[in-house]
């Protein structure tokens, strides 16, 4: 690693009472000399003017010297908090750039900081994660993570693994079978209790990514079911264009909102029916590449097709409703694929006497759920509200960790090792190959917190931090 000096200003582009560069490096006492005037002390507020190379003033402020290793990135850091004005800090920089510094990359400063091992991975990456989020449960959980909570937590589950790990390989050297029956059990219940955390582990982990990357659910069904009606409702805005000739809406209309602070990715789409028209044809294709990637599917059906739906949807309706999903339906496992992810959203009941309801209704041994709503009055948005929050089992994000998918993949590698070794422990297999799953395990914990991780890995994490940071 380079340990050359960077610099980039911290604070957001634009007009501020204060705006802060911040420079990491070696040596900065001279630096800081240069600019000040003065000797700089460490950690302490010093008012100062920052000067130029012929001594012009270039700003007035506040200086603050926190030599290595107790600093942000464990380099030394000096951070000048100037006036916010673009020309101001733009002239303050390129003054420390003249000193010799360079323009950092975005995230470089996290960057050094977890190479210099004052930071783990997890933490780099929920300095991102705090900064942005977009709710206060999302920020709460990057915290929680900032601080070190779920890092305690794998680091914990590690401390089991490779007592386990140590276990099992000096065991290999044994023949004395009475011992090893005793360490199986032994094992067998270690293993287990393993599981058990990781398992914890995983689902605060998916709270913690629902809240980051919300879920994405489409509007689909035939024309003039309702589906931009219901996509203004649940957004609370008109973003979407309503009118009573079917075939109104043909682009994607994606909109992110907050439903009772569980983010969702709204999708409207054109009406699935086969067009004629050039435009709308367009619209129904790009209509099925969203059904097809999103989580959840609400299938918008015009209730006045089902006048009797108030008793309960029968099969032959049920079936009916399905109908434009059918296209997709090309073998069992995409059938049941999609299924799983769609929602019947019977829509308009404020034009038949029908209250709104939730409930499932069954078709060949399937259950699927039924929320009766109307879209112009509103009535029953709080079942489909409820309905969503249950559907991805949603507990609210209070002890949610934040979470990746790089980071679940890895708990989900990790479980599935331990799981293994479990299975070979009952199996009485041989211990070589229950000290291979574990070592496994262990490897994919160890690149959550970035024990082990390859270079490609951490450039890319890296990248996608804003500048200063
Ligand atoms: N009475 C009643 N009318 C509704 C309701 N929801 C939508 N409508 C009406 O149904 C018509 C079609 O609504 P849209 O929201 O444009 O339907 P759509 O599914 O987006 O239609 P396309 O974009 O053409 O596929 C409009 O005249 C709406 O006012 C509802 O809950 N009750
Ligand atoms: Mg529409």
């Amino acid at each position: 690693m380079s340990n050359d000096t960077i610099c980039a200003i911290a604070t957001a582009p634009g007009r501020g009472s204060i705006g802060v560069l911040r420079v990491s490096g070696e040596n900065l006492a001279g630096m800081a000399r240069s600019l000040t005037g003065v000797e700089p002390e460490p950690r302490r507020a010093l008012f100062c003017d920052f000067r130029g190379e012929d001594g012009a003033i270039l700003d007035r402020g506040i200086a603050l010297f926190f030599p290595a290793p107790n600093s942000f990135t464990g380099e030394d850091v000096l951070e000048l908090q100037g006036h916010g004005g673009r020309v101001v800090l733009e002239s303050l920089r390129e003054r420390v750039l003249a000193l010799g510094a360079r323009q950092a990359r975005p995230g470089e400063f996290s960057e050094r900081a977890f190479l210099n091992g004052k930071i783990d991975l997890v933490q780099a990456e929920a300095i991102a994660d705090l900064i942005d989020a977009d709710s206060r449960q999302a920020a709460r959980s990057a915290l929680r993570t900032l601080t070190g909570d779920f890092s305690q937590r794998i680091q914990s589950v590690t401390a089991l693994l490779t007592q386990q790990r140590v276990l099992v390989e000096s065991a290999i050297d044994f023949s004395d079978s009475d011992i090893k029956v005793l360490q199986t059990e032994q094992l067998r219940q270690s293993l287990a209790d393993l599981l058990e955390r990781l398992d914890g582990i995983r689902e605060r982990s998916r709270q913690g990514a629902l809240l980051n990357q919300g879920i994405s659910v489409v509007l689909a069904g035939l024309p003039n079911a309702g589906k931009s009606s219901l996509m203004n409702r649940l957004s609370g805005q008109q973003t979407a264009i309503v009118t009573e000739i079917p075939g109104t809406t043909r682009d994607l209309l994606s909109q992110r909102i907050l439903l009772d602070d569980l983010p969702l990715q709204l999708i409207d789409t054109a009406g699935l029916r086969r067009s004629g028209d050039v435009i709308e044809r367009e619209g129904v294709r790009r209509a099925r590449e969203a059904i097809e990637s999103a989580d959840v599917i609400l299938l918008v059906v015009d209730a006045s097709l089902f006048p009797d739906c108030a008793q309960g949807l029968a099969a032959n309706e049920l079936r009916h409703a399905l109908e434009p999903l059918e296209d997709f339906l090309k073998d069992q496992e995409d059938r049941a694929d999609l299924l799983q992810r769609t929602c019947i959203v019977l829509n308009k009941i404020d034009l038949l006497p029908i209250a709104p309801a939730a409930e499932q209704a069954n078709l060949d041994d399937i259950d699927h759920p039924v929320v009766r709503v109307s879209a112009k009055n509103g009535s029953g948005m709080d079942l489909l509200t409820a309905h969503l929050k249950q559907f991805v089992a949603w507990e609210g994000g209070e002890d949610a960790f934040v979470a990746r998918a790089r980071h679940l993949e890895a708990l989900d590698e990790a479980r599935r090792q331990c799981r293994a070794a479990l299975d070979k422990s009952a199996e009485q297999a041989a211990l070589e190959l229950i000290a291979e799953d574990l070592r496994l395990a262990q490897t994919a914990l160890g690149r959550i917190t970035g024990e082990v991780t390859s270079d490609d890995l951490l450039g890319e994490i890296f990248s996608k931090f804003c500048i200063g940071k």
